[in-house]
This record gives structure tokens, sequence and C-alpha cells, in this order.
């Protein structure tokens, strides 16, 4: 039996090229050796200010987008949260096992109460308990994602562990699985914060929906330093180490092999060949979204099927959930209640 992997993927903006090689590429290689759970996480979305119809357009686009890098639904069950009414059940229970003090310390809670003081509402606080219902409702045994998620499998982990201490093997503990490289790509104006999509400056990111100029412009203005060598090292020269992994994520190399593709070059040389190297990338997924996003129905008869058979399985987690802590179920379609 193959082990079961979930990951899932917030539609609070077009996906970076940092989504992309710290979770997405992963995703796609994982499916030869897991039995893969991905979803479009748009409940934990709405823990930030959207319009309705950019947020269900994005929501479309990032599930195309998933299918467009490789993701493929005979092999993978990839759904849509809100379409699978467990998430918000399993949430619930689980804040009553969840404490306060515990999600007060998470780090990007802090962040983002900090970024956005206006709106710190009590979702955004809650906003770990629903990714380990999301986690848990699988049974997953392991959740690949990118450096700055590790602290929210772990407290997945605890409160599995905790739920478990009381009620028996309800619940498979999960494991964070976190690629070697691509773990954390940094913006490309502030090399001393990762890659995020939303970001309010455009030019710190390279989303997968940018054309080829855009990128080779975005490129040609990212932060450096005042030195002329292209020498990969992280700790002294995060903004040119930033742009090798990048370069060499998107060639296949390691950040050594492509800085030896520099020896003697400037950033002249440099920015533009990182740009060439990513838009190679992008070009044929942007393509292949179009033709999904071009074709509603297909996407439509796809995310019903995903929601359908997740729903199927998270059903079965909850009736035990429920099971559990006494809680009286739904009545059956025969008329018992679990
Ligand atoms: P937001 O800015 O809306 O909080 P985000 O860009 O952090 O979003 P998510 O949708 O929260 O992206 O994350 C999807 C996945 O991409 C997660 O596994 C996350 O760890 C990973 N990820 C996000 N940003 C980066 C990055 N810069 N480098 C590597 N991985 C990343
Ligand atoms: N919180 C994650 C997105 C996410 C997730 C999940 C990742 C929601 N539910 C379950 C892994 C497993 C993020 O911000 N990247």
């Amino acid at each position: 039996m193959k082990k079961r992997a979930f990951s899932g993927i917030q539609p609070s903006g077009v996906p970076t090229v940092g989504n992309y090689f710290g979770a997405l590429k992963n995703w796609v290689s994982m499916q030869n050796d897991y039995d893969c759970v991905f979803s479009v996480v748009n409940l934990h979305a709405i823990t930030q200010r959207f319009d309705a119809d950019v947020l269900r357009e994005r929501t479309r686009y990032l599930y195309a987008l998933l299918l467009a890098i490789g993701l493929d639904p005979r092999r993978s069950l990839l759904f849509v949260q809100s379409q699978v009414p467990q998430h918000c059940e399993l949430t619930w229970v689980l804040n009553c096992y969840t404490m306060q003090g515990e999600l007060s310390r998470m780090t990007q809670f802090k962040e983002k109460s900090l970024k956005r003081p206006e709106n710190v509402n009590v979702g955004l606080f809650d906003y770990p308990v629903l990714q380990a219902a999301d986690i848990l409702l699988y049974d997953s045994d392991v959740v690949p994602v990118g450096q700055d998620q590790k602290q929210h499998v772990e407290i997945s982990r605890d409160i599995a562990e905790r739920f478990n201490g009381l009620y028996g093997d309800v619940f498979v503990v999960p494991e964070p699985v976190i690629p070697p490289i691509g773990g954390k790509v940094l913006s490309l104006l502030d090399p001393a914060r990762k890659m995020d999509k939303s970001d309010p400056l455009p030019g710190a990111y390279l989303s997968m929906a940018d054309d080829a100029d855009t990128v080779m412009k975005k490129c040609k203005r990212a932060v450096t330093d005042s030195e002329a060598s292209v020498r990969y090292d992280p700790a002294a020269k995060p903004g040119v180490s930033n742009l090798l992994s990048l370069y060499a994520m998107c060639t296949g190399q390691t950040p050594q092999e492509a800085e030896r593709d520099f020896e003697g070059q400037g950033y002249g040389v440099l920015k533009p060949a990182v740009a060439e190297a990513v838009n190679a990338v992008l070009g044929p997924v942007q393509a292949r979204i179009r033709a999904y996003t071009d074709d509603p129905a297909q996407l439509d008869a796809l995310m019903e099927d995903g929601a359908a058979r997740a729903e199927a399985m998270a059903a079965k987690t909850l009736a035990r959930v429920w099971q559990a802590v006494g809680l009286t179920g739904r009545p059956a379609k025969g008329g018992a209640s679990c």
C-alpha cells in the first residue's frame, strides 16, 4: 500500500515560481510514489478580503494550473476545499482540542497580523486548525510543503496526537516533507523575505501567469549587491544566490553547477539568463492552463468528480470522529445515525 500525501494551496493570488518550485513541482513527482490528494484551499483564502468574483475566478484558474503542471486526475485526487463540507465540520471539533496559547505562537499568524492589522479576524487565528482538518480528514501520512508551513504541519501532528491520546487511534499522525532545494524562494526586491504571491509589490514575485517581457523586466530589476561577481553564497549574497538557485531549478542543475555557467560574468548576463530559463518553464505551462480555462464544462466536470471522491473519503473520517466524541450524526440513508 502506498502512503497517502496531502497538500493544499490557497487561491489568494496567482501562484509564483516560489510556490511552483517550493511546493507544486514536488507534488507532481510525488504522484509516482504516493497516493496523492491535493486541494485548492479557498476557505483558507477568505481569511483575507477578496472580491467574490475574483476569488471564484482564481479558484478555477488554480485548479486548471494544477492540471496544467502535470497533476493527473486519474492518479491524484484534486478538489476544491469549499466543495467538501467535512472540512468545516472537522475544524469545529478540532477547535475544541486546540489551545489558544498554541495558536498564538504561530509565526504566520503573527506575521500576517502585523502586515494587515486592520483585519486580524478569528479565521486567521484559526487557520492552522482548518489546515489540520484538511490533513487529518484524508488519513495523510506525509504533507509536502515549503519551509514556512512546517510549523502548521507540526501543530496538526500535536492536535492529532492529543485527540488520539483521548480517544484511541482515530487519526493518522502526519509528517511534513520539505524539498531540499526550492524550499524557500526569496523575494526579488527584498531577499530577506520569501517570495509571496500576496506581496503588495508585483516586482517582488514572478507570477506563473507573467508573460515573457514581464519576467524579463522583473529579473532585470531584482535586487543584487554592489559586488560584481556571480557567486552562490546565500548568507553573504542573498539576492544573487536566489537568482542562481532560480536558474538552477529551471535548468535542473544544482546552484553550484549554475554558478559555473556564469564564471567570469556579471549581473548583466545573469539576470536575462534567469529570465529566459524561467520563461522556458512557464511558456508551456501557460499554454496548457489556457486549454483548460477555455473549456469550462470540462473543468466543472473534473472539479465535481474530485469533490465527490474527496467527500466519500472525508465522510468516513468524520464518522469516526463523531463516534469517538459522542456527537449525534446526520441520519444515515437507512435512518440510523452514526
Ligand atoms: P500567501 O501569500 O497568500 O500567504 P503563499 O505564497 O505563502 O500565500 P500558499 O498558498 O500559502 O502561498 O502556499 C502554497 C505552498 O507554497 C506552501 O506549501 C508554501 O510553503 C509554498 N511556498 C509559498 N511561498 C514559497 C516560497 N517563496 N518558496 C518556497 N515555497 C513557497
Ligand atoms: N496553509 C497552507 C495551505 C494549506 C495546506 C493545507 C498545506 C491549507 N491546508 C493542508 C498543506 C496541507 C499555506 O499557507 N501554504
